[in-house]
């Protein structure tokens, strides 16, 4: 929406920085350039400044200037060096001034969209599930880290049936999967013994690890009636130290997750994981996670997302359409938008009324990624250690 040209934004780091214009003020001042005037501002000091000639005025604008468009740092450690105490206090605190203005910009700083991928071509996992694999060929690139795999189950009519349509048992090492349904009922089952279903609104975050074997239906319920039927699954990968964790499920219901109102009426934000304006969402995650959906109530409606520095961001359009990211790249429906780690918020606008997003952010798991199938390891040798692991029933696929 409103991305800063450089000019904007070194004007801005200036007028915050009063202690730079002062410097700048007062090298003018004691310059030859305007002796003999009397100086209005250095009338607070003991001991009147030497006068500086002509040349090492300039030097020192020149050098300030530099020093200020290189690095607050770098001017910090400068300043004092023309050896006027004098001044060393009025230049610490310009220096921090510059260095929180600069904070600030940083944190103003819209994220650009690196990628922008089309809605891909929908396939069936199982008899159930009809997906668009969301991240194509970006699935299990470090591009998205923390995030692996994005299937989005479409508004799809069921017609009443008696059988259960779904994915019968598989295992998953490594990683964790977050179902998310909206529209009908998906139920777990797994070898640990753990039932449960996913009704409307609500979220199961599994965190498979060391061996899950997994079965994932339609409801009984759903099944028996029939009708529409909407549904997510991420999958997220775990850092090395806790692939082989116990395996930890939380199922969280649509009442746990928070809904905050965005600023000026533009919509809602509804917080399954991380935090929106200190708003926390009901996940537990193993790395710093941000997973959100925005509602933006009208066209035109828009919000300033923010996310922590060095994140690796994704928006996905589940209905509607919008512009994301400081470049304002469009996005039709089912289209997603990768973000660079670089920046901090996310402009987003809707263009057309009741537009629903939906935010993945994370912070990068830098190690290699091994995958095959269902398990998702750091190398090859793991990933065999975990056929031979599931196909034996030993070291966490131990079958009753
Ligand atoms: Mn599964």
């Amino acid at each position: 929406m409103n991305s800063d040209s450089p000019m904007k934004s070194f004007l801005r780091v200036l007028l915050r920085s009063p202690g730079f214009l002062l410097e700048v003020l007062l090298t003018i001042e004691k310059s030859a350039w305007l002796t003999p005037i009397e100086s209005p501002w250095l009338k607070h000091l003991d001991k009147p400044p030497q006068l500086m000639g002509k040349s090492s005025a300039s030097l020192h604008l020149l050098l300030l200037l530099l020093c200020f468009v290189s690095g607050s740092r770098r001017y910090m450690f400068c300043c004092p060096t023309f050896g006027r105490p004098e001044l060393d206090s009025g230049c610490k605190s310009a220096s921090s001034q510059v260095d929180s203005a600069e904070q600030g910009l940083a944190a103003m700083a819209a994220k650009k969209v690196k990628e922008v991928m089309l809605k891909p071509r929908r396939h069936w996992v199982g008899d159930g599930f009809h997906v668009y694999p969301v991240f194509a060929h970006k699935a299990f690139t470090q591009d998205l880290s923390p995030f692996l795999m994005f299937d989005y189950g479409s508004p799809e009519h069921f017609p009443p049936t008696k059988q259960q349509l779904g994915v019968g048992k598989h295992p998953h090492r490594g990683f964790e999967t977050v179902t998310i349904a909206w529209q009908g009922e998906v139920e777990h089952g797994d070898h640990l013994g753990n039932k449960d279903v996913i009704h409307p609104g609500d979220v199961q975050w599994m965190s498979a690890a060391k061996g899950i074997v997994h079965e994932e239906y339609h409801s009984r319920e759903f099944a028996k009636t029939g009708g529409m039927f909407e549904m997510a699954q991420f999958w997220i990968n775990l850092p090395a130290k806790h692939k082989m964790d116990p395996p930890r499920y939380q199922p969280i219901s649509k009442e746990s997750i928070a809904v905050v109102d965005l600023p000026k009426g533009a919509g809602t934000v509804r917080v399954i994981a991380g935090s929106y304006e200190g708003v926390t969402g009901p996940a537990m995650t193993f790395t710093p996670i941000d997973m959100w959906e925005v509602l933006l109530q009208k066209a035109e409606s828009s919000a300033e997302l923010m996310f922590p520095e060095g994140h690796n961001t994704i928006v996905f359009v589940k209905r509607g359409k919008a512009s994301v990211g400081g470049q304002g790249d469009i996005l039709n429906e089912q289209d997603v938008a990768l973000l660079g780690k670089v920046g901090r918020t996310v402009p987003v606008r809707a263009l057309a009324d009741g537009t629903e997003l939906l935010i993945l952010s994370g912070e990068p798991i830098e190690e290699p990624i091994a995958f095959q199938g269902p398990f998702v390891m750091n190398t090859r040798e793991e990933l065999m250690q975990a056929q031979v692991d599931y196909s034996r029933g030993q070291n966490g696929f131990e079958l009753r």
